[in-house]
């Protein structure tokens, strides 16, 4: 008995009504009657995770009893998005729950608004960790997901006067029911001093002294699968004092110094850093990354594995997925623990590492790439940096063999950079450690191949391999978009939940005219659900009738949130100047969602402007409400569940050559919106699949970018010839955006006038076209849902699912148990 966990309560609405009602009395300590709405989301949370505990017990013994290869996926990121409404759909209890609360006489939609969103990431990377973890609990692959528990999560973004400002996000102030915290399992993290060597019975060794450690403290959440009951683990790590630091301190009777050295500590965990695609570079980051690291790597050598497990056999037990650089330090980790603590051979132990790790690559912005200097890494892990330096020292070595005599690729390869400052390049390290190096969508990989990691490619081909992203259908279909869903397991019954491709059958319903009726009802829906949205939390109002337009990713310049804008004010211009009149305009909505990093103040600025343009065309009565632009503040993976399923048009329009992959761009297309895009990341394959006819293209290719840059760009040339792209940059630098001050948007004005580093009057002209190609397309009502649903139908591929089974077979050798 005592092994056996409880028995799962029965899926019942009377049996969840009293699990309810205990967790209420006896868990927040309140009665239904006097409880507030807090208290009863937090009860709700607790009796659905009771229906998870079994299953969580039981898989993990599972795992451990199998002895199979486990992934252990490293990501400085999650972002998880809500989690109560992701346990209801994995356990089928959504209408259970939704009549029990209303037996309560409580709402299920109201006790769900309460959950906080875990923001524990910036972006796509972050949201990609998440969608991965989901479909390996699908899955049945086991696998762990160690992060960081930041205290604080991607800041609140709000607008004054049209600028982003940024709050905190406490996000665990109102409690967090899905985490389960084990200081029994705590784990000690060292940092600084220095090494020395020592004479262990005729041997030399090596040791770190370290001069100050804290504490990382386990938190486990439930990673359910859906409907096959496993539940995963999510192992995310806290910063804490250790006591044997400020005992010193307290027994000097430096109290307040014993304070401060605690709270240092524990800074480490307090936020994450806000910075998507240029690396700030800062000691805190580091030591956020070594610390996540070294807590999950001794945790799972240690407390999975167990004391007594040979570390020789260690290849055939894990494979460490490295998202990006972040995690890389993991590399020299488990070196030192091998060599210093377990006192393996150094070829043996690398050997071993070698096998132990694979990396994904995320960016082509060479900005992007993480790099540090090598003081910084001394003075933070002096032990670390010696190890990377005989691993380089040993790599040039195999690339002097290799190419004899070509010490330009010497200096060109190695991980230790001296330009201009001594520092450590990231991702060689993690390129020479991988078993496998990865890009995210095909042109990625061949671009890193071919030019960010080209000389690494050269010496070994074989390392290098594609996985296409992909984004997970429970989160992205099947919760955001109940409306398609139903329309989807009507038509085709619920087995395309788990296996996407199984969406090619909606094909032939695309010429059937009751489908596609009812397909439009569906998209009809999800805007009016999406409309609701945005007049509770930001009073928008989305006209009816509009083709909705959206826009919704990081703010970067590469991705060219300006050049929706200039097509918007374009189309502005035309109607004041009388080229065009109102009537003709197409009605549209602009949707953008976006958050820019605190410190990128160009970004900042761009978004200044979307909100001046909006709140200028949104009041002008000569449009005639034919053109709005809705800028909601704050996006996050809850206001994307709510806008994707609504989207009509789909902008992916960074310039060719820089979009890694993107994965909005795959949830947009899933949920039936038209994509118009360049020829860059994952828009490629999107494109393949869906056929041109179903894809606005536009835009110069990756070749004709490298061309233009080669043969010298000048951007104001197009400036020049083009009178409508003069024309909206003029109505700009005008001043009727910013209450006649001219000067208000010169410096993005003159940055695309001088610069225009992305490229983006380039491809205007291309864009506008497709823009009218668009128009017409809309037009027809009953084409245009025939290609939404061919998008649908052809886009099966980009379920995670497809992506884990990719890594699985190319890169992890790991299978189901
Ligand atoms: C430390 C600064 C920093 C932070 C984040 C540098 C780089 C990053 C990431 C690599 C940025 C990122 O999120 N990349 C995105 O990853 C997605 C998932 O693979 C892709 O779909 C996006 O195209 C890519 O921009």
């Amino acid at each position: 008995l005592a092994k056996a966990p409880v028995a799962t309560p029965q899926h019942s609405v009377d049996a969840f009504v009293k699990v309810f009602l205990q967790e209420l009395n006896t868990g927040q300590g309140v009665t239904l009657s006097r409880s507030t709405v807090n208290d009863q989301y937090l009860a709700l949370a607790r009796t659905v995770r009771q229906y998870l505990m079994t299953r969580w017990l039981e898989t993990s013994r599972h795992y451990a009893e199998s002895g199979s290869k486990a992934i252990g996926y490293l990501s400085a990121e999650y972002l998880l998005g809500r989690q109560l409404g992701n346990a209801l759909l994995a356990t089928d209890l959504g209408e259970v729950a939704e009549e029990a609360m209303r037996g309560c006489g409580l709402d299920l939609a109201r006790l769900r608004a309460q959950e906080v969103e875990p923001g524990l990431g910036n972006g796509g990377l972050g949201r990609l960790a998440a969608c991965f973890v989901d479909s390996l609990a699908t899955m049945g692959i086991p696998c762990i997901g160690y992060g960081i528990r930041y205290e604080y999560g991607i800041f609140k973004q709000s607008f004054v006067d049209g600028r982003q400002v940024e709050q905190p996000d406490p996000w665990l102030a109102l409690g967090n029911p899905w985490e389960f915290p084990h200081p029994e399992a705590s784990v000690q993290v060292n940092f600084g001093g220095h090494t020395e060597t020592y004479d262990d019975g005729g041997v030399q060794r090596t040791r770190w002294v370290p001069d100050w450690n804290v504490v990382g403290v386990p938190y486990n959440y439930m990673v359910p699968g859906y409907h096959n009951g496993k539940v995963n683990t999510l192992r995310l790590w806290s910063a804490k004092a250790t006591n044997a630091f400020d005992l010193a301190l307290f027994n000097s009777g430096d109290y307040p110094e014993a304070v401060r050295a605690q709270t240092f500590a524990e800074n480490i965990t307090k936020v994450l850093y806000p910075e998507d695609s240029t690396p700030q570079g800062r000691e805190l980051r580091l030591q956020q990354q070594y610390f996540f690291v070294a807590c999950s790597i001794r945790d799972f050598i240690e407390r999975v594995l167990g004391p007594d497990f040979d570390l020789h056999q260690l290849p055939e037990r894990i494979i460490f997925q490295l998202n990006d650089t972040h995690p890389v330090i993991a590399v020299p980790e488990l070196m030192r623990i091998l060599v210093d603590e377990r006192h393996f051979e150094w070829d043996e132990a690398w050997q071993i590492t070698k096998q132990c790790f694979a990396y994904t690559c995320h960016t082509l912005l060479p900005e992007a790439l993480e790099v540090w200097p090598t003081e910084l890494l001394g003075r933070l892990l002096p032990r670390h940096l010696e190890i990377i330096r005989r691993i380089n020292a040993d790599f040039l070595d195999e690339v002097r063999a290799s190419f004899p005599g070509d010490e330009q690729r010497v200096r060109n390869m190695s991980i230790i950079s001296d330009d201009p400052n001594s520092s450590v390049r990231m991702a060689f390290l993690a390129t020479v450690a991988g078993t496998k190096v990865n890009g995210v969508a095909e042109l990625h990989s061949q671009l890193l191949a071919d030019k960010v990691l080209h000389d690494f490619d050269e010496l070994w081909p074989e390392k290098f391999t594609n996985v296409t992203n992909g984004i997970t259908p429970r989160r992205f279909i099947c919760l955001a978009n109940p409306w398609l869903s139903e329309l989807i397991s009507d038509t085709l019954g619920v087995g395309w939940v788990t296996d996407l491709e199984r969406l090619a059958e909606l094909e032939p319903y695309a010429q059937d005219p009751d489908f596609r009726r009812a397909f439009r009802e569906v998209k009809q829906k999800a805007k009016v659900h999406a409309s609701d949205i945005l007049r509770a939390r930001d009073g928008i109002e989305l006209p009816p009738g509009h083709l909705v337009d959206i826009m919704i990713k990081r703010l970067h310049e590469y991705k060219r949130q300006t050049l929706k804008l200039l097509h918007v004010v374009s189309l502005y211009e035309q109607v004041l100047s009388g080229e065009i009149t109102a009537s003709q305009l197409q009605p549209r909505t602009v949707i953008f969602g976006a958050k820019a990093a605190p410190g990128y103040w160009m970004a900042k600025e761009i978004i200044h402007l979307i909100n001046a343009v909006g709140s200028v065309i949104n009041t002008d009565p000569r449009l005639e409400g034919r053109l709005k632009i809705a800028f909601p503040a704050n996006y996050n993976v809850t206001l994307a569940e709510r806008l994707i399923p609504a989207a009509d048009l789909s902008e992916q329009i960074s310039l060719a050559g820089l979009e890694a992959s993107g994965t909005g761009n795959m949830k947009l297309a899933l949920n039936g919106a038209l994509t118009i895009g360049t020829d860059d990341g994952a828009n490629v394959e999107i494109r393949r699949l869906v056929g041109d006819e179903n894809f606005f293209l536009f835009g110069l290719s990756e070749p004709e970018v490298a061309a233009l840059r080669d043969s010298g760009y000048r951007p104001r040339q197009y400036y020049e010839s083009n009178p409508q792209l003069r024309a909206a940059l003029d109505l700009i630098s005008s001043g009727i955006f910013s209450n006649g001050n001219r000067e208000a948007f010169a410096p993005i004005v003159s940055s695309l006038l001088n610069e225009d580093r992305f490229m983006v009057l380039a491809d205007f002209q291309s864009y506008m076209e497709a823009q009218l190609r668009v128009r017409e397309a809309f037009a027809d009502e009953e084409e245009w849902t025939k290609k939404a649903i061919l998008n649908v139908a052809r886009c099966g591929f980009f379920s995670s699912d497809r992506a884990m089974g990719d890594y699985l077979r190319e890169i992890w050798h790991a299978s189901a148990i």
